[in-house]
């Protein structure tokens, strides 16, 4: 008998963001965050658990096709032994239950986008592993038990497991057993909430999250002023998407994505995540607004140069045109060079 599971998950894209760690192994962070899930097709990962006595001893996983190494007391490894002890517990309840606790685990996953390109590659791929495994395993846990797991794996992760606008609590307990996340609002709430992504590049990026939070949690000045503005930010986005008022939310999305530059450009040595296209788009969506006379859109940056504008979907036509127009996808850019004579000269 094979045991299998398959369940995906999307991307998260936070408008508070998590930076900065106060627990490194248990992954508990400095403050609490908010985001988005994506809810289309285009950003998710797809994980398949298997599970078979036939199996060689010792779990194995792939990444889009290519093998990964199981580092014993790694995060991923971690993830998978405390699911796999909720199950043992399940099946020393119930004699009646297959095993799966002891047998081998095989488990491939895939993105359907660039990997570690500041794209959340880690949330949607960390949360499609625990919902995977948890299925599996036939877990009773909630969505917000299993953030815990997830958690440990890569901290975005934990705001994946849920659709709609997520908080992840950074919590008081220093074993970090309340720092998970919760669904703030469904994605029915608001559904004229729309996430526009503008690739500026899907090259790797220089500094990882991991090691870029950690430099400025040691060296930025800024990052500590930072911590003391974000729960009343917490507080203002949570009742701004409440109310579905976009102005404030913008207002606070922008900021705080600001702030968040700030600090990686407060840490010695200072972190470029945005790059001159990503100043450009900023400008673009401050000018819009302005025109406006009231934001229409708001900018975002994670770890990466890649915007994510959030709009209504009466403003999406006019944000669209406008980044075209500023910013035209590489063929067309091509097309225009090669239609130009004087380049085709040089
Ligand atoms: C966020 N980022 O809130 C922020 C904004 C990047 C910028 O969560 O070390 O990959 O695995 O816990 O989750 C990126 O951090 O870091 C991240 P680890 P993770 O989305």
């Amino acid at each position: 008998m094979v045991y299998e599971a398959t369940v995906s998950a999307p991307v998260n894209i936070a408008c508070i963001k998590y930076w900065g760690k106060r627990d490194t192994k248990l992954i508990i962070p400095t403050n609490s965050s908010l985001s988005i899930t994506l809810s289309q097709d285009h950003l998710r990962s797809t994980t398949t658990c298997r599970a078979d006595p036939r199996f060689e001893r010792g779990d194995r996983l792939w990444l889009n096709g290519k093998e990964e190494v199981i580092k014993e007391n790694g995060r991923t490894w971690v993830c998978i032994e405390e699911l796999r002890r909720w199950r043992r517990a399940m099946e020393e309840k119930d004699k009646k239950l297959p095993e799966l606790s002891e047998m081998p685990l095989r488990i491939a996953s895939y993105n359907n986008f660039p990997t570690a390109a500041g794209l959340a590659s880690s949330a949607s791929g960390l949360a499609a592993l625990v919902s995977s495994l948890s299925t599996l395993f036939s877990l009773p846990q909630t969505p917000s038990q299993l953030s815990l797991i997830a958690r440990q794996g890569s901290g975005s992760a934990c705001r994946s497991l849920f659709g709609g606008f997520v908080a992840w609590r950074e919590g008081l307990a220093s074993d970090g057993s309340d720092s998970m996340a919760q669904q703030v609002a469904p994605e029915t709430h608001w559904p004229e909430m729309q996430a526009l992504i503008c690739v500026v590049s899907d090259q790797k990026k220089a500094t990882s999250s991991t090691a870029g939070m950690q430099a400025t949690v040691e060296t930025s000045a800024l990052f500590r002023q930072r911590l003391q503005v974000v729960p009343s930010r917490m507080d203002a986005i949570e009742s701004a998407i409440k109310q579905k008022d976009f102005e404030s939310f913008a207002k606070i999305t922008m900021a705080d994505s600001n702030t968040f530059h700030a600090c990686c450009l407060d840490t010695t040595p200072p972190i470029f995540y945005m790059n001159d296209v990503s100043r450009s788009i900023i400008q673009l969506i401050e000018q819009l607004n302005k025109a406006n006379g009231k934001p229409l859109a708001a900018y975002t940056f994670d770890a990466g140069p890649n915007a994510v504008i959030y709009t209504l979907d009466k403003y999406m036509p006019v944000v669209i045109k406008a980044v075209q127009r500023f910013f035209p996808p590489a063929q067309d850019l091509e097309d225009r060079l090669n239609v130009m004579p004087a380049v085709e000269k040089a």
